[in-house]
């Protein structure tokens, strides 16, 4: 049965508002369609449904889904994008319109969150029995505004007009216990639907709510306040996503709200394998496995021993065992900041049953490492418990059957060094499963243009499936073909320009390169060394004003963690550089720069079609991955980067010919480092002594907080840490020649496009669909189980 949208849409419009579509806001429009896409997909998804639960599922825990926008992508995925546009035109609505009334679904901070909604997209499409679980986040990430160049922080409400995407399962409700509270997890449910498949998948998200709406006792009794105090106290565990990368605040909170969705998730897989497969838990691992999203939902590791012991029966051992067969982790980050450890008081205060199971971890540990003979530091070291402190990552890794990485290198480096003790002991455990993206979203829906010339090259769209099939078209790169490829790249600068006018008031050459670098802002990701470079290219003209190079616009999106000032000062660093450029009449447009703000998938999906140049300059070692670098390649922006992430195996599948690769090398660094002196790099390295001091010399206005001043000191001091930490000023030089080289060589169209072709045709490989496969495959042990 397919939809009539011309037909279904008028009466969900009318059902949603009330009133006839043409008396309807945009908003009601745009809830009135996705509510009809909704009940179009109810059928197939609660047959998807009950066929998984039957079999062996892979349950994807994870405390942040970076989901975006959903009602383009079903349309596309349902074939009903035109249909919708016809439907739409009757009441003379532009589609593009309804959709930018979509709120973001920003229940994620960045790279990991993201990652997690392309899995659930690709296991949708692969057919795969896998669930995503998570939290209602009320507020997602904060909004970003910018005030006189400062980043502030407004709370985003994102469902508050109402999300008809979400599904409230209120007879699957469970209960959560801490020590001091009880509190009700209710599912909300959203239907994923994949691209050429009837199958749709679930993610599962949880709502905390009092068991009872009001302690009516306390309210009849006029304690009005003490009734409303313990249900507020509820809602706080699903009222925010922590809005940090890399470190964690609010610490018993957050500890709340990551025993919240695992304990909730798990009694429900427990309750699922008893109702098909009864009640002996000991075959447990065979119908489940647990695929845990960093340390986040590292407690479910406990709770489920607490389950099969506690409620089932089971022995330790037997408990054990099951458990070391269901979970796997991936580690998505190097950063020590970054492994989470808790204070074991916490657990002792909010859920003494799981806290003692820790203990017993790790009492158990310590004797198994012992019998192993290990010494005593290393064991120290290695426990999951020292002293007061729970190691969660140190948990994981003795409790999984599997252990990945995100990318080769990064792999290479968690069993070289992060993880390096448990990997002496169980290599067999360890396995690289490189990043991937879906190419529904961010080739096909982001970039129709481009999209449409695939089909045509390729003869089908089978690429949106199978991205690899456009490994077999390298050759096609005719001068027809880029010709075309560079007509597209213009449109869609033309259309990000008037996108970029409207939405950040910047006017921008369509003509120019258009350079970009987009993520969370991070001294390792080094954006002060793009920023230091664009100052560099400033003084350059001013000095010369007929220095021969093309119109440059510099394009940045990022978000800082709140309390992350040094993050805070490199934005207001970004803008005030945007402000001298942008109005210096010499320079007369020839660089512009432009910080687009408060940055997220949707902003993304405007800003990667349009984009050139794909900034990836992270210090060699840091970025485990990277995720936007793959999605540039698909819309053919050449990487400009470090050898760091996954960046190596793009170079790898482009060549070195098509990407602009620089700067020192994770294995070149420890010995660089040594002999490093970074005032020696500001004295001679060409530009630098003028950047530096633009900082603190006037030239650029911090409004008096100190803040360029810091940055300054940081780079050429140090303090707590050493100078420089992050190796700006040594790599400085290969950067901007590496830069320069890469706008000069712009000029020559053809070969650049060729370039161009080069990356398209061999992204495959970065496509989500083959990350899903492997771990299938190699960890997750599950096949495709199409409904028909
Ligand atoms: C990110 C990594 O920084 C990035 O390189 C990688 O591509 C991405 O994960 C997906 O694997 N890490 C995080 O986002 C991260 O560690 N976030 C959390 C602690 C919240």
């Amino acid at each position: 049965m397919t939809l009539d949208l011309t037909q279904s849409l008028p009466s969900h419009v009318r059902a949603t508002s009330g009133r006839p579509v043409e008396d309807s806001t945009l908003m009601e429009v745009w809830q009135g369609l996705s509510a009809a896409i909704v009940d179009q997909i109810a059928d197939n998804w609660a047959a998807t449904t009950e066929r998984y639960a039957k079999g062996r599922q892979e349950h994807y825990f994870s405390a942040e889904f970076l989901m975006g926008r959903a009602l383009l992508n079903n349309l596309s995925n349902l074939g009903l994008v035109e249909k919708a546009r016809e439907a739409l035109a009757a009441y003379g609505l532009d589609l593009g319109q309804v959709l930018e009334e979509e709120p973001d679904a920003a229940l994620g901070n960045g790279g990991l969150g993201r990652l997690a909604a392309c899995f659930l997209d690709s296991c949708a499409t692969l057919d795969l029995p896998v669930r995503g679980y998570g939290i209602l986040y009320r507020y997602g990430l904060f909004k970003q505004l910018f005030d006189n160049g400062f980043q502030t922080e407004h709370p985003d409400p994102w469902m508050e007009e109402g999300y008809p995407f979400v599904i409230r399962r209120e007879e699957r409700s469970r209960i959560v216990s801490y020590a001091d509270l009880t509190v009700r997890a209710v599912p909300y449910d959203i239907a994923i639907t994949g691209y050429g498949t009837k199958n749709v998948g679930t993610l599962r998200l949880w709502k905390a709510e009092p068991i009872e709406e009001f302690d009516y006792d306390a309210f009849n009794s006029q304690r009005f306040t003490d009734a409303i105090v313990d249900r507020e106290r509820t809602m706080d565990i699903s009222r925010v996503l922590y809005p940090n990368d890399t470190t964690f605040e609010g610490k018993v909170l957050r500890v709340r709200q990551q025993y919240f969705f695992c304990s909730a998730s798990l009694q429900e897989i427990v309750a699922n394998y008893v109702r098909h497969h009864g009640t002996d838990l000991t075959g447990f691992a065979e119908y489940n496995a647990v695929q845990l999203n960093d340390t986040h939902p590292v407690l479910a590791i406990p709770e489920l021993m607490r389950i099969l012991m506690d409620e089932h029966g089971l022995g330790w051992e037997e408990a054990w065992k099951v458990v070391s067969k269901t979970f796997a982790y991936t580690n998505h980050t190097v950063l020590a900041e970054a492994l989470e450890t808790w204070d074991i008081h916490i657990f002792d205060r909010l859920f003494p049953r799981i806290a003692e199971i820790v203990r017993e971890i790790d009492r158990r540990f310590r004797i198994d490492m012992a019998e192993r003979g290990l010494d005593q530091g290393t064991i120290d070291y290695m426990a999951p418990v020292a002293g007061n402190t729970v190691r969660m990552a140190w948990i994981a890794c003795y409790a999984s059957y599997s252990i990945n990485g995100v990318a080769a290198l990064h792999t290479e480096i968690i069993k070289r060094d992060t993880l390096k003790e448990w990997h002496a002991i169980w290599p067999e455990r360890f396995n690289n499963k490189t990043n991937g993206v879906t190419p529904r979203r961010w080739l096909k829906q982001c970039n129709p243009r481009l999209a449409a010339l695939l089909d045509e090259v390729t003869g089908s769209d089978a690429w949106v499936r199978d991205l690899t099939e456009l490994s077999k078209f390298t050759e096609a790169g005719t001068d027809e073909v880029l010709e075309r490829l560079a007509e597209i790249k213009h449109a869609n600068k033309v259309d990000f320009a008037a996108w970029v006018k409207e939405r950040e008031g910047v006017e921008i050459d369509p003509d120019a390169i258009f350079d970009v670098q987009i993520k969370r802002l991070h001294e390792y990701k080094r954006q002060l060394l793009n920023a230091f470079y664009v100052l560099d290219l400033y003084f350059r003209m001013k000095d010369d004003p007929t220095l021969d190079t093309p119109n440059r616009v510099f394009i940045f999106g990022a978000k800082a963690a709140p309390g992350y000032i040094r993050a805070k000062a490199i934005i207001k660093l970004i803008n005030a550089i945007a402000e001298l450029v942008n109005n210096d009449e010499d320079i007369n447009g020839r660089i512009k720069v432009v910080f687009v703000h408060n940055y997220n998938v949707s902003p993304a999906e405007h800003i990667i079609p349009a984009a050139d140049v794909s900034e990836q300059i992270s210090m060699a070692g840091k970025e485990a991955s990277g995720t936007s670098n793959m999605k540039f390649m698909m819309n053919g922006a050449l990487t400009l980067g470090t050898l760091d992430g996954a960046n190596v195996e793009i170079l790898e599948a482009v060549g070195d010919e098509n990407a602009y690769i620089f700067g020192a090398t994770d294995d070149e660094l420890p010995e660089l480092r040594r002999h490093y002196d970074p005032r020696w790099h500001y004295e001679n390295v060409p530009g630098l002594k003028r950047v530096i001091d633009a900082l603190t010399d006037g030239t650029l206005d911090d409004s008096n907080s100190g803040w360029f001043h810091d940055i300054r000191h940081s780079i050429l001091e140090g303090g707590y840490d050493p100078a420089d930490v992050y190796y700006v000023l040594g790599d400085f030089a290969a950067y901007r020649e590496t830069k320069d080289r890469m706008a000069a060589d712009y000029r020559d169209q053809k070969a650049w496009n060729a370039r161009v072709w080069a990356n398209i045709s061999r992204s495959g490989r970065f496509s989500s669909d083959r990350t899903i496969s492997d771990y299938a495959r190699e960890v997750w042990h599950i096949e495709g189980e199409p409904i028909d």
